[in-house]
């Protein structure tokens, strides 16, 4: 195998945790490049139960070196609490197993508050997004304004950054009748938890690289998904990084060639957490079925998520424009037992028949499906371990995906059990 990177191919969701967590087993090294802790995942693993948020899934396998790339914006308190979290779960994760950038942005408490501050004031407009300062955190990085990993070593550099952070956020704050940030009091929070960062941050370039020379396979983590990148996806209804398959390296501070195999993850069905287009999604009973049946709940927030057909126009997109050689196909058991079953071929807009979604943002809240009907099954495929025990339906139902999204189907995954995976080829 070589280095492997895993992105979504939807909106998030699709089980990329899972997809991970059973490539992992093969890699020595798993690196998260971009997102936050706005990212869940949840892996179940003999009777232990993890969801992670920030903490590469490498985490719960002994032996792997997990990686927070550059790329990832770090809220140093959600870190900690989630390290204190997995190793009350028992795993003893110390240094050596985990390594943060030290040129990554951190995600300070003004931008959490910021966020859920704009999100308020965009009233019916808004994002939903997670409330976990990402958007702001981005910002601020790109604004050259934001507090690295390093700076909590750099005591001046500290002092300087949150002095002019407070001078720059508060402007803003005050107009909103906020709260104003109090640069003393967020220098002496920040103070207090540098020693406790500090030794898990490091050169992420360097031991990439070392790892590397060493032949030692690396997996790049995705978070969110495609339709979620903030050049690619449903703008503005997207996260504020990209979530292509390129941003692996940008992320990381490898090079584009040291990205092997990219494998984009998309269930059988399509969903959707947070505001902003979504062409087939389904109000119906169809779609609370769907939901139940999946266990459509954010991992990170509890949000109830929307639920629609398979949308092979968009798949197809995001497999072009993420960069993607190779589909894992999750959760096709929640479709058992329809009657029939629909996938979305191309969009109608105005009279006009469509092969990709419109970069306008009314355009893209205007599309309409147009879908073809396939014949469901009734037999289950839930944790169906051999492509021949599926139902002669359920193999259609993914040849035609396949031809509709231009790409092959590499993994199929019929339950949360990592065992119950199909390498299809
Ligand atoms: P943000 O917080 O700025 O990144 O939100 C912007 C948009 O990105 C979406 N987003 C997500 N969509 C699906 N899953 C995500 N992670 C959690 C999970 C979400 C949760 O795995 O379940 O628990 O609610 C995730 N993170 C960000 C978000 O919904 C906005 O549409
Ligand atoms: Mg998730």
């Amino acid at each position: 195998m070589s280095n492997v990177a895993v992105i979504g191919a939807q909106w998030g969701d699709e089980g990329k945790g899972k997809i991970v967590d059973w490539l992992s087993e093969r890699a020595d090294v798993v690196v998260r490049f971009q997102g936050g802790h706005n990212a869940g995942h949840t892996l179940v693993i003999g009777n232990q139960t993890y969801k992670l948020s920030l903490l590469p899934s490498g985490v719960v396998r002994p032996g792997k070196l997990s990686v927070i790339g550059s790329g990832v914006v770090v809220d140093p308190w959600a870190f900690l609490d989630e390290l204190d979290r997995v190793r009350g779960q028992g795993l003893n994760l110390q240094p050596g197993d985990l390594l943060i950038a030290e040129t990554a942005a951190l995600i300070l408490p003004v931008h959490r508050r910021l966020d859920q501050a704009r999100e308020a004031a965009r009233g019916d407009g808004k994002i939903g997004t997670t409330g976990r300062g990402i958007g702001p955190a981005y910002e601020d990085k790109v604004g050259r304004r934001a507090v690295r990993v390093a700076d909590l070593g750099e005591p001046e550099t500290l002092k300087a950054k949150v002095e002019y952070l407070a001078q720059h956020h508060n402007a803003y704050l005050r107009g909103l009748g906020e709260e104003e940030i109090d640069p003393a009091e967020l220098l002496a929070s920040l103070a207090g938890i540098a020693p406790r960062i500090l030794p898990f941050a490091g050169r992420v370039w360097e031991r990439l690289e070392q790892a590397r020379l060493a032949d030692k396979r690396i997996l790049f983590e995705g978070a969110q998904a495609v339709m979620l990148d903030v050049d690619y996806g449903t703008y503005p209804y997207v996260t504020s990084s990209n979530t292509v398959a390129g941003q692996a390296a940008t992320g990381s501070g490898m090079g584009p060639t040291n990205i092997g195999y990219v494998l984009g993850i998309t269930k059988a069905y399509t969903t959707r957490v947070g505001a902003g287009p979504f062409p087939t999604e389904l109000t119906d009973a169809i779609g609370e079925k769907l939901g139940e049946r999946g266990r459509e709940f954010g991992t990170v927030t509890g949000r109830k998520r929307r639920c629609g057909w398979f949308d092979a126009v968009m798949v197809r997109q995001a497999i072009k424009t993420g960069g993607v050689n190779g589909i894992a196909l999750t959760k096709l058991d929640v479709l058992d037992g329809f009657d029939e079953l629909k996938v979305c071929v191309g969009y109608r807009l105005d009279g006009r028949e469509l092969d990709h979604l419109p970069a306008g943002q009314a355009a893209q809240a205007r599309v309409e499906p147009i879908y073809e009907t396939m014949e469901g099954w009734q037999d289950s495929t839930h944790g169906a371990r051999s492509w021949a025990q599926l139902p002669a339906s359920a193999v259609k139902y993914i040849r035609r995906i396949e031809e509709l999204i231009e790409a092959p189907v590499a993994l199929l995954s019929t339950s949360p059990e990592r065992d119950d995976t199909i390498l299809v080829r």
